[in-house]
């Protein structure tokens, strides 16, 4: 397999100004003919035009209207060269067939229940025509779609429908045009049986914008919250950052199987129907927050992404990393900010650090790769994320505003790299940003140590930080990072002092004067060992750090236990007192999982206790912060945190703690439970979700008991349910223990919901996320249930995916996780290699386990990659694994 390098980066010599493409959608095969305006780049060169194809049958290929002679152009498995086309612009028209029918991998034109779609991100418009199919060539296209009108009566693309009629045979087309330039990445099409939903929407400027969701017709009544949803993100993009929707039209279309969640197609957006669908019966809130988000994502692309996008593949989080930044300040503006923070630190946490400190990890900007849809990942995505917050830390709200518009002004209709975006956050605001770049070029999570000293006599408090960053594949050694750590100061009534200077590199800062204090002030840390020294503190203050994480990195600090609890039921900065019982939960854990290995008897800390139920009596404050701040740290978190990773240990600690909070607070989580009962109908806001939030984790730890009573609670709940998200939750609940009330309800939800598939997915999912003992035996029972299809990437991730997150039964000591694993994507790799990569990715981190199972995870390992016929995109992610 090749490997791509950034190093290596070539303008290309070619570029396309039009691109007018024809299809003709059979059942049997597809019809392409392309016509492309091909132009040198240099004025007079001369060198062979080399375009990419892959999977084509070539038909024809002419220029300037002249057929080609076989000796004129080669063709091979992945390129179509023209060793010497002619001087100047020219006119290329190549027809291809190719066979969507048969096209499982989901990537180019393929079919999902009956309808034609398009994925073309990263490069999967190869697949569909020859093409220059790299994101630094930007055309501007029109297509023209011939289809059958019964079978095919919705047809589709980007841009405007500039006509449409019948034609001969019982057919007729459609002729789509797309006034903005783009990569054949955002390219799409669409046609099928569907039907839409129609709004509208009127930007600020008074552009009236056609709004329509695509569905199979039964499934319309369930777009309602994606049209919400889009619409509160066309106007939140006008008043947060000042951009408006570009044409008339704005499509999206839901589909059923879909390798991801969804793409940004210009104005034509392709969903997996699971980000779209949503009834407050068949939905759970975070279904229905995880839409809010989506549709706000792909929206948001429309100019980060498509009208300034990437120069190549490598710069991927100049887009992605900026969309989820996006995104996220979306979604905490609709709903409750701490908590979106939380649940964002979460994700990082508990996926990305493993990510950054294995043998996949790689740089936000990765230096190389030989598949890139490899390269979506959470550190690409999320780790890109926090160093976009990071410029918005440094800078402030409006100098992140004044970058962000210098952005789309010098680079409207560009494709850029990374470092035109910190020069044009640097160039706005005139920063010294010195080594902030760092982020993008080193991988590995900074580990930061932070140790304090109050001197009562010069009245002063200083904080000294050092860092370290981990090596990493290929990066042996690492350079100090740009780390900005906000920062407040609480005295010993638990109020924030003001923070008038800082002593810093031998001078005095002023941060804030009388008149004007300022709590929370921004440390910019960038070497190796620095001290920061405040001024005119008089007592021992507790400091608060990281407040908001405003970095992602791991922070060791000197706090103590009693100044953990002091932050938990102090801090102004509401993620700082989540965070400050996480640090205590996550102590207490990794010495009860000492005892556990020392085959001691686990007994829990009362304080601990008592701090919990403060917060979950404390009525002040907001239920759904509660309902995080009373669960305990994910068990991949704590083995992450582990020399040597014990899956069981983990689980036998958490499962213990998780059981003693429920016998000690039983009657307050009964209360919880009595009180957050509602018989209104649902609504989605925040208020009521964090009402559910909070009623069903207090119902998880009840029920996990396993005592008849509050199994019967639960079971009422169940039945009582008005909507999926208190239902679901109880049925999860119930679903902990093992026996025959968990049969009877698992097979009492399948016969109520079996005509859903979202639903189904969800019950498949329970199942195989869950730490039963021996639970392999039941998820392979599961892969020949008649609802199950190893063709449909959402029903994979469900079973398969949601196994391997059960740290207990897939890394069993027997092996017989690894086995089922190991199985399964090969199977897989045959029908869907970006879906089998995606899975075969929880072995990568197989060394930080025992000597046993390393053993048995390896011999997988080896077994997939000596595998016939693999795929570049699992051989990647194995041999990666093994190196
Ligand atoms: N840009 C797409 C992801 C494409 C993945 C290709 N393997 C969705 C998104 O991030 O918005
Ligand atoms: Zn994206």
């Amino acid at each position: 397999a090749r490997e791509i390098f950034l190093k290596d980066y070539k303008m290309p010599d070619y570029l396309f100004d039009t691109v007018d493409l024809k299809f003709e959608l059979g059942e049997e095969n597809t019809i392409v003919s392309s016509k492309i305006a091909v132009y040198p780049r240099a004025a007079g060169v001369s060198c062979p035009l080399v375009l990419h194809g892959s999977e084509l049958k070539l038909l024809s290929i002419k220029i300037d209207g002249k057929e080609l002679k076989k000796e004129e152009f080669h063709v091979d498995h992945r390129h179509l060269t023209l060793p010497s086309p002619p001087v100047g612009a020219f006119t290329l028209e190549i027809v291809t067939e190719i066979y969507p029918q048969k096209n499982t991998s989901l990537e180019g034109l393929y079919k999902s229940s009956g309808n034609f779609c398009t994925q073309c991100e990263a490069e999967g418009f190869r697949k569909i025509t020859f093409s220059q199919d790299r994101p630094d060539v930007m055309a501007r296209y029109t297509c023209r779609i011939e289809a059958d009108k019964n079978l095919y009566p919705v047809l589709l693309s980007n841009g405007n429908l500039i006509e449409q009629g019948n034609l001969e045979g019982g057919k007729h087309y459609a002729l789509w045009e797309d006034p903005f330039k783009k990569p054949s990445y955002l390219f799409a099409l669409v046609a099928g049986q569907l039907e839409c939903r129609d709004d509208k929407f009127v930007t600020r400027s008074g552009r009236e914008v056609t709004l329509r969701i695509w569905t199979p017709s039964e499934d319309v009544p369930k777009t309602a919250h994606a049209m919400y949803s889009l619409k509160a993100a066309m106007k939140w993009d006008e008043e947060v950052f000042g951009l408006e929707y570009d044409l008339d039209l704005f499509n999206i279309v839901a589909v059923p199987d879909f390798n991801m969640g969804a793409m940004e197609n210009k104005s034509l957006n392709i969903f997996n129907s699971k980000l779209v669908l949503a009834l407050p019966e068949t939905a759970t809130d975070g279904d229905y927050a995880a839409i809010l988000g989506v549709i706000g994502h792909e929206y948001f692309h429309n100019w980060t992404g498509n009208r300034v996008t990437c120069r190549d593949w490598f710069q991927l989080s100049l887009k992605e990393g900026l969309t989820v930044f996006r995104d996220q300040e979306f979604s905490s503006d609709m709903g409750s900010r701490t908590v979106k923070r939380i649940v964002d630190v979460s994700r990082l946490r508990n996926f990305q650090f493993p990510q950054d400190a294995g043998p996949m990890a790689h740089p936000v900007r990765p230096h190389s790769y030989i598949k890139m849809d490899n390269f979506y990942t959470v550190t690409v995505y999320e780790k890109g994320a926090e160093v976009v917050r990071m410029y918005k830390t440094l800078l402030g709200s409006s100098g992140f505003r004044k970058g962000m518009d210098l952005y789309f002004k010098r680079h409207d209709g560009q494709a850029v790299t990374c470092e035109d975006f910190f020069a044009a956050m640097r160039d706005a605001n005139d920063a010294d940003m010195s080594n902030f770049l760092l982020w993008y070029s080193q991988a590995g999570t900074p580990q930061v140590k932070v140790t304090s000293f109050h001197d009562p006599d010069a009245k002063t408090y200083s904080l000294k930080f050092s860092q370290e960053v981990p090596s990493t594949p290929g990066q042996p050694v690492k350079e100090p990072m740009f780390i900005p750590v906000a920062i407040g100061l609480l005295d010993s009534s638990g109020k924030d002092m003001p923070l008038t200077g800082v002593y810093h590199d031998g001078m005095l800062q002023t941060i804030s004067l009388p008149d004007q204090p300022v709590y929370t002030t921004v440390l910019r840390v960038t070497k190796k060992e620095e001290e920061f020294k405040f001024a005119n503190i008089p007592e021992r203050p507790i400091p608060s750090l990281l407040r908001g994480y405003s970095a992602p990195v791991r922070l060791d600090s000197d706090l103590t236990d009693s100044d953990l609890f002091f932050l938990l039921a102090h801090d102004s900065d509401e993620f700082n007192r989540w965070e400050a019982g996480q640090i205590l939960a996550r102590k207490l854990m990794l010495s009860l999982v000492d005892d556990f290995q020392q085959n001691k008897s686990l007994s829990l800390n009362l304080k601990f206790i008592e701090g919990i139920r403060s917060i979950l009596c404390n009525s002040s404050l907001d239920k759904e912060f509660i309902a995080k701040a009373i669960t305990l740290p994910g068990e991949g978190e704590i083995m992450d945190m582990m020399a040597v990773a014990d899956p069981d240990a983990v689980h036998a600690v958490r499962s213990f703690i998780k059981k003693q909070i429920a016998l000690s607070l039983k009657e307050d989580l009964l209360s919880t439970v009595t009180n957050s009962r509602s018989s209104d109908p649902y609504v989605f806001d925040h208020h009521n979700m964090a009402r559910r939030a909070l009623k069903n984790t207090s119902l998880a730890y009840l029920a996990s008991l396993d005592d008849p009573e509050l199994t019967n609670l639960a079971l009422d709940e169940y039945k009582s349910a008005t909507n999926m998200t208190d239902q679901f939750a109880a049925l999860a609940a119930i679903a902990q223990n093992p026996g025959q009330v968990r049969d009877d309800v698992l097979s009492d939800f399948y016969t109520k919901w079996r005509h859903d598939f979202l639903v189904v997915n969800k019950w498949f999912a329970l199942q195989a996320m869950s730490d039963i003992p021996g639970n392999v035996a039941n998820v392979q029972k599961l892969l020949s249930h008649p609802a199950f299809d190893l063709r449909n990437p959402n029903k994979v991730y469900s079973l398969i995916g949601g196994f391997c997150g059960s740290h207990v039964n897939f890394h069993a000591k027997d092996g017989s996780g690894y086995k089922f694993l190991g199985e399964v994507v090969l199977q897989l790799d045959k029908i869907n290699p970006q879906v089998a990569s995606r899975m075969v990715s929880a072995f990568s981190r197989w060394r930080r386990y025992d000597e046993h199972r390393q053993a048995l995870a390896k011999a997988q390992l080896e077994m997939i990659v000596s595998a016939n016929g693999l795929s570049e995109n699992v051989y990647e992610i194995a041999s990666k694994s093994l190196a």
